[in-house]
């Protein structure tokens, strides 16, 4: 008999669907001491939060936040609502000791994240944020690979998240879905949404950033606002490229944009070692591009390995060799992995301290875009 793991879900966007999946998947594919249970939706609006409760099975609804995490009936609060209202849910539910998963990014800034650390590391809650691309097979195949030591002394990280669905200056900023282009509820554009899912997995293949120097660009200065209906101030980064030292000494180019026209969600990296380079692509997300200098000169190249074999990561429990996977099993995968971890009493990663780091490098970078200069990262 499985233990419940009763789930209060806040939010019910894209994110939210995304968790629903995973909670209601992860026992289907993983063998695991507990079974998420959805146990309450919450959400502003009754009716929307009851439609998302019908569609994906919630038990309940809550309207209010504070009344889903004072209830008894819930182990976990996961927080899928907009950027600026993260810190206050998370510190509310680490009070109430409860265990919590935030949407990436953890917060607004650096500062803010740090007392959400503190709340969470003083409670002594399990804490994780869903930077869910981690748990691609092809690129969890990437850390272990390094951690062997294949690739060598690392020289070149390079990164780039590319989109383009806000080139109209017609899109409003603000309300369901483009809140991400209101800077008072997303804390930054492209740096917190896109650039900090390509720096958490940075720092986790490479190790820290030791300083950076950006520049960012708002080519859309000002948007009608949904909520107040008149023309106002954009205050995100529309485009953001950096340059960074990492602490091993490797140098990197990061870049992201919602500007880049046909490009939807790009993200790729590259990292090149003095033995052998890997490069991966979102786009063909199952795929590791591999080149080993040790292989025989007349054969030597680009491999293209297929990740679906049942000793690459995650794979043993999908499908037969051969048979891919997408972007939902991420998250279906990090559930798996949080379980596990409550399970063996360890930390979950990428935890609160672990985004924290990332948060720490969006803030430095923000600030080199602004006064022009070198930024050092402050350590978490
Ligand atoms: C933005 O369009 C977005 O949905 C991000 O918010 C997600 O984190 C990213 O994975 C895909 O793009």
């Amino acid at each position: 008999m499985k233990k419940p793991l009763r789930i209060g879900l806040v939010g019910y966007g894209f994110m939210g669907r995304t968790h629903s999946n995973a909670y209601r998947k992860v026992n289907n594919f993983f063998d695991l001491e507990y079974q998420p249970v959805l146990q309450a939706v919450c959400a502003r609006d009754a009716a929307k939060a009851q439609a998302f409760a019908d569609q994906w099975g919630y038990a309940s609804i809550e309207t209010d936040w504070r009344k889903l995490v004072e209830r008894k009936d819930i182990d976990l609060i996961d927080i899928c609502s907009p950027n600026n209202t993260h810190a206050e849910i998370a510190i509310a539910a680490a009070r109430a000791g409860k265990m919590i998963l935030c949407e990436k990014p953890l917060s607004m800034n650096g500062p803010e994240g740090e007392t959400m650390v503190a709340e969470v590391e003083k409670a002594k809650v399990p804490n994780m944020v869903w930077y869910n691309y981690r748990r691609v097979p092809a690129v969890t195949l990437a850390k272990q690979l390094i951690d062997q030591g294949r690739l060598g002394r690392i020289f070149h990280y390079r990164a780039k998240f590319l989109q383009d669905w806000t080139i109209s200056k017609d899109l409003p900023q603000g309300g369901t879905g483009l809140w991400r282009l209101d800077v008072n509820v997303a804390g930054s554009g492209v740096t917190g949404d896109l650039l900090a899912h390509c720096i958490d997995t940075a720092l986790w293949l490479n190790g820290n950033i030791k300083d950076v120097s950006a520049m960012t660009e708002t080519f859309v200065k000002e948007r009608k606002h949904t909520l107040s209906g008149k023309v106002e101030k954009v205050g995100i980064d529309d485009a953001c490229a950096f340059l960074a030292h990492f602490d091993n000494g490797s140098l990197a180019t990061f870049e992201s944009t919602r500007y880049a026209r046909g490009h939807k969600a790009l993200y790729t990296f590259e990292i090149n070692g003095e033995n052998a380079s890997i490069a991966w692509d979102l786009h063909d997300l199952h795929r590791l591009q591999f080149f080993d200098h040790k292989d025989e000169g007349l054969t030597r190249g680009w491999k293209s390995l297929h990740i679906t074999d049942s000793d690459h990561p995650y794979m043993k429990h999908w499908w037969v060799p051969g048979l891919q996977i997408g972007y939902e099993h991420t998250f279906v995968h990090q559930v798996a992995d949080f379980i596990e971890s409550i399970t063996k009493g360890e930390k979950a990663h990428p935890d609160f301290r672990d985004s924290l780091e990332t948060q720490n490098v969006c803030d430095a970078v923000l600030k080199s875009a602004q006064n022009g200069r070198w930024e050092n990262v402050k350590h978490a």
